[in-house]
């Protein structure tokens, strides 16, 4: 019998500067004692928030003759975790994994959007496609305007009474995935948070934070990363959640406090020890 770290598919792109997507999640899940195979579906000079021209190499015609290669190889996969998305096609190439590694956990992070406002990159086609590979998803890790926009909802910038946090976890669940995770809410009653919910048990979750007056990118894929390598390695939802919220926390903490041009991205490296060790930082609730 193989006797191998978990392995994850990653099919994300390749941001070289600017600490997002594959930059973090090779990092992030190698502390964690999971094994990444990168997948890059295209490969940008930067991310796309605010440092000027960016130089861009699209893969969509790499991703299915690699996935054919993987195949061929007879490679093993405990997760197939999919981000940010370039073109129609390549989420045709993510659903062809899906099928090729039908026991692995389908993790997708619909990249779309954030501040209440779509990427540039993304069109309603794109959206539509997006919501498409959630319906095939295991578990789906939006951010509040993603969940907005897979809902087909306009954004709502005001704070969310529980029920309406509700209502989005269910609905979203309700298009496929048996876990829904809402990144970077904002609780009338209960301040910023993480919310999560669990299908099959019923269970709706949530995990605390502290306000911090700045916003970074990269920071969904950081968190997406830890959630990954935290049900990898048998962490239940909520436990997760609250590993990737406390570890998310800390890194944008200790970044804020020196100072950084906020498009550099969070200064994880400073931080990544954390992950290695066992400890939880944060604590969960039921929402
Ligand atoms: O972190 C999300 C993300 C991923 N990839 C690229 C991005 C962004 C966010 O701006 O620009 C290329």
């Amino acid at each position: 019998m193989e006797n191998r770290p978990a392995r994850v598919l990653a099919i994300h792109d390749l941001s070289g500067f600017g600490r997002c997507s594959l930059t973090v999640i090779l990092p992030i899940l190698s502390a964690m004692r999971v094994q990444v195979c990168a997948l890059p579906t295209a490969v940008l000079s930067t991310h796309t928030g605010g440092l000027g021209e960016v130089q861009m190499r699209d893969l969509t015609d790499f991703i299915t003759p690699a996935l054919q290669h993987y195949e061929r190889l007879g490679l093993g996969f405990e997760c197939v975790y999919t981000g940010f998305l370039g073109s129609p096609e390549q989420i045709t190439s993510c659903l062809q994994a899906f099928s090729l590694w039908p026991d692995a956990i389908k993790v997708v992070d619909p990249v779309m959007g954030d501040h209440g406002k779509p990427y540039r990159t993304m069109d309603a086609g794109m959206v539509g496609r997006m919501a498409e590979l959630v319906k095939s998803a295991d578990i789906i890790t939006p951010n509040l305007t993603e969940s907005y926009l897979l809902l087909g909802e306009s954004y709502d910038f005001s704070p969310l009474p529980r029920g309406k946090a509700k209502s989005m976890l269910a609905r979203l669940c309700e298009m496929g995935p048996h876990q829904a995770v809402i990144t970077g809410a904002t609780l009338l009653d209960g301040g910023p948070c993480n919310l999560g919910y669990d299908r099959e048990r019923g269970s709706y979750w949530m995990v605390p934070c502290d306000y911090m007056p700045v916003s970074y990118p990269g920071t969904g894929d950081m968190f997406a990363s830890v959630l990954v390598g935290g049900l990898l390695c048998g962490d239940s939802l909520p436990i997760a959640m609250a590993r990737a919220t406390g570890f998310l926390e800390r890194t944008i903490k200790d970044t804020f406090s020196y100072s950084s041009d906020p498009r550099f991205g969070v200064q994880f490296e400073r931080d990544i020890g954390v992950l290695m060790g066992h400890s939880v930082l944060k604590e969960f609730t039921l929402l």
